[in-house]
Order: structure tokens, then sequence, then C-alpha cells
């Protein structure tokens, strides 16, 4: 009998919940057996209450039973481009999203969004055609979950690869395999919004996983999570932010 799985999600602001205008503090989602569920809840809350971004007053803990059929995918490749500040990092991220296919426009427009509107907590989807928003999920964005690594593939991957063990690259490298591999992603842009992360990533079919050691300055609360997306009509944009909310995957390493 196949296993079966549960989502569990945390979210957490503080000056009440994020949807009364509470400030976001921390999110967390993965899937697991029934197992192990208490700890994958407990590490969830851990990380809430011990945030850079502040002390939550407002905490929500989600479990749902998955009933889809899980995929299983191979992490994205892996790669790090060292630079030594924010501008030479965002050089860095516009050559690797042109490379992956992004119109130079499509980025130029995507840049000015994210310069206005910083509060988004989840995933902003730009049209590559347009360079327009296509989410109409203002503040919330798109909040991808329901994917996690598969038992020992993560560690497995980092002892193969020699990867310092990190909380944060696993979680978005898993996030980005799964977004990846959706055929309307034409890639990703994202970086924490935590004062005391600094590196954040393009990831694509083309490139990758690539890690840019600096796309913000230190003490900044700004993040940014954008996917380029080739998806025209309207039934392919339903489909594809049901695929980043509901459809199980996997993270696999052998
Ligand atoms: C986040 O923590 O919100 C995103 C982190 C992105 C970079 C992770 C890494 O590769 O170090
Ligand atoms: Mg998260
Ligand atoms: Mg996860
Ligand atoms: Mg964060």
């Amino acid at each position: 009998m196949p296993t079966d799985y549960y989502s569990v999600r945390m979210r957490a602001a503080t000056g009440g919940p994020h949807e009364q205008g509470g400030k976001h503090i921390s999110g967390g989602e993965t899937l697991s057996t029934y197992e192990k569920i208490d700890r994958e809840i407990s590490s969830l809350v851990k990380k809430a209450l011990a945030h850079s971004r502040g002390t939550p007053d407002f905490m929500q803990i989600q479990l749902e039973k998955v009933e889809q059929t899980i995929t299983t995918l191979s992490p994205l490749s892996i790669a790090t481009n060292h630079v030594l500040t924010p501008q030479e990092g965002h050089l860095t991220a516009r050559d690797l999203l042109q490379k992956s296919g992004v119109p130079l426009q499509a980025i130029e427009y995507a840049y000015q969004m994210i310069d206005e509107e910083p509060t988004v907590r989840g995933a902003c989807l730009i049209d590559i055609y347009t360079g327009k928003r296509i989410d109409q999920r203002r503040d919330s964005g798109v909040r991808v979950s329901r994917m996690a690594w598969q038992e020992n593939s993560y560690q497995k991957w980092i002892t193969d690869l020699m990867i310092d063990n990190n909380i944060r690259l696993k979680e978005a490298i898993s996030l980005a395999t799964k977004v990846a591999s959706h055929g309307g992603t034409i890639a990703e842009l994202c970086w924490s919004d935590d004062p005391d992360y600094v590196t954040g990533y393009v990831a694509s079919k083309m490139v990758g996983y690539q890690r840019i050691t600096s796309l913000k300055e230190f003490g900044d609360e700004s993040g940014c999570r954008v996917f380029f997306v080739d998806l025209e009509k309207e039934e392919d944009r339903k489909s594809y932010i049901n695929y980043l909310e509901k459809e199980p995957v996997l993270l696999k390493w052998e």
C-alpha cells in the first residue's frame, strides 16, 4: 500500500493575522508521513518563535491529508555565484534570467514591481510577454506548498555534493524544483525577507538552481519571489496555481 502523506503548513505574524494587516514573520510547509507529523509541526513552530523578523503574536498551523498522487523529482542542479555587492548580484540575476529565456523587458517590469510592492508574502506571477503581474493575489501572492525531500535524500544529497547543511537552501531548492518542473515556468527570482539572510537565487530548467551570495543589504526586511511564466489562457493560469498550491512533490536523490 502506498504511504499516506499529510501537508503541514505554518504561518506567523505580529500585530495580528496577516489578513488583518499583521506583519509577516515566518511561513513554512512540508509533506509528512503520519508518524512524523508531531516532529514536523514542532520544527515549524520553533522556526516561527525564534525569527529574525520579530516575535509572532499570531500563528496558524494547518494539517491536511494529501489525496493527490505524489510526483517524485530530482533536485535541480546547483551552483553558487559569488558576488561582492547586491548591485553585482542583480547584474548576475538579470543575466541568468535572460539565459533562462525571460525577455529583457519582462525583467525590467518585474524589478519595477518589486520596488513598488515589497510586502507580498508569497510569489508573484509575471507574464513573460507583457511583464505584467497575472496572479491577482495582491499582498498574499501565491503560496507554493506540498513539497519536501524524501526520507534520507537531503542528507545524501549534501554529503554527495559536499554542501553545508542549510535549512533555507533545503527548503528553497525543494520549492524551486517543484516550480521549475512545470512547463509554464520560464524562471524564478527569489531572495529572503529575513534581514539576516542576503543570499538569493535564480532557478530554471535551463540554468538549474543558481545561488547568488548577495541580493540585498543586511538589515533589509524586504524579500522577493517572482515566477516568470508563459501561460496565455486563463485555464492554464488556474491549473498552474492549482499545481503550485496542491500537487504534492517529493525530492529524491540516489
Ligand atoms: C528564504 O529563506 O526565504 C529564501 C532563501 C533563498 C536562498 C536559499 C539559499 O540558496 O541559500
Ligand atoms: Mg517559506
Ligand atoms: Mg518544505
Ligand atoms: Mg522568510
